[in-house]
């Protein structure tokens, strides 16, 4: 029995009316959720027009990723119709997070991961938490592929956002932004790879604003690597390609989700390139201070371009509007990917152990 006091924290505890539990739902959580709503100072002065521009650090979730918000709910309902063990496809964060709150339950967590293709923190998270992890041969599709026929055998529950639990989980970031902005933001930016995320967002705007907690709805903007760009292409990408191994998807599960979100909500959907998302990640972190995964990055990146001077023509970015508020979500900590090729920046100076090797590297002498 895990005791009530730590997992009085969570979503679930924090968004229970909103969410599909009851007294019967055993929660599992791991005080996931509360994320800091961070301002930054330089992504505002970009902007211009007295914008306001905040970032939503979802890389402060117990895993480090946004993965944790749906996972307390789709672990939380697998218990409650008593799951022996779970199932997911995974481009590294779902799994990871699938692994620790398997973990948490006492449950058995399989992950099925594209081999070769996954960050390494995420793998060894997958690992560390006691997953059973299959690396095959093929990409994050065929995994989900593969993972979907796992839905005839009972014992497994299935945990990708397919998993409608997941979704729900989800949304409660949306709850979070309005409440500590007092409103819906203008526009909201976030990366796109199965497009569960966004399609949650959506949901939560929307449930919030129906509520009365928020008097509009924002703009979505989804960004994508160019190499792994099925939503921006509206087509099937078969070889997706991007350092930004979270987002490496081609045929994204929640696909009519993300259709809504930016139709409904009059957003947009752009590409950016790997180099676009290492630079955003290095700017983001040398000048923010907050270190975030390349699929985060996209985020970052897919905002300057629109600010930028190839600001594409069907960006919504309300432009001439005075104090807009622009969210952008950083969906995954920076330190699950070590092998970033933002790792470049790491040029190492040794000295002497001396006052005057150390200040001649500091260019002091
Ligand atoms: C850091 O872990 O799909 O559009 O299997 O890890 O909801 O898929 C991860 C996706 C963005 C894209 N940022 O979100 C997985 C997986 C990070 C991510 C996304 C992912 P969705």
């Amino acid at each position: 029995m895990i005791p009530k006091t730590l997992h009085d924290r969570g979503v679930i505890s924090r968004y229970r009316s909103f969410l599909p539990v009851s007294e019967a739902t055993p929660v599992v959580s791991l005080n996931e959720g509360s994320t800091p709503l961070i301002h930054s100072p330089w992504l505002s002065g970009v902007a211009g027009d007295g914008a306001e521009v905040y970032l939503k650090y979802e890389g402060l979730n117990p895993t480090g990723s946004f993965k944790d918000r749906g996972m307390t709910m789709a672990i939380s309902k697998a218990a409650e119709r008593g799951a022996k063990a779970v199932i997911c496809a995974s481009t590294g964060n779902t799994s990871a997070a699938a692994a620790a709150y398997a973990a948490r339950a006492g449950m058995r967590c399989a992950v099925i991961l594209p081999a070769g293709k996954i960050a390494a923190g995420k793998l060894l998270q997958a690992f560390i938490y006691g997953a059973d992890v299959v690396a095959i041969r093929g990409n994050f599709d065929d995994a989900l592929d593969l993972v979907r026929e796992f839905s005839a055998r009972e014992e497994f529950e299935i945990v990708n956002s397919i998993n409608p639990f997941r979704i729900q989980g989800q949304k409660t970031a949306s709850f979070e932004i309005i409440e500590e902005l007092g409103e819906a933001p203008d526009l909201h930016i976030l990366p796109v790879g199965n497009a569960g995320n966004i399609t949650a967002y959506w949901l939560g705007y929307r449930e919030f604003f129906e509520a009365g907690k928020s008097s509009r709805l924002p703009k979505m903007v989804g960004i994508q690597a160019a190499g792994s760009a099925p939503v921006y292409l509206d087509r099937v990408v078969e070889e997706p390609e991007t350092i930004a191994s979270a987002i490496r998807i081609g045929n994204p599960a929640s696909w009519d989700g993300a259709r809504a979100a930016l139709r409904d909500s009059g957003g947009a959907v752009d590409v950016v390139t790997d180099e676009e998302i290492v630079q955003a990640q290095i700017l983001l972190a040398s000048r923010d201070g907050i270190f975030v995964e390349p699929a985060s990055a996209a985020s970052v990146a897919g905002f300057l371009k629109c600010h930028g001077k190839a600001r594409c023509a069907k960006c919504p970015f309300p432009a001439g509007k005075a104090n807009a508020k622009i969210v952008l979500t950083v969906t995954g900590h920076g330190l699950k990917d070590p092998g970033t090729p933002a790792a470049k920046e790491m040029r190492i100076t040794e000295a002497d152990a001396t006052l005057e090797a150390v200040l001649s590297v500091l260019k002091l002498a």
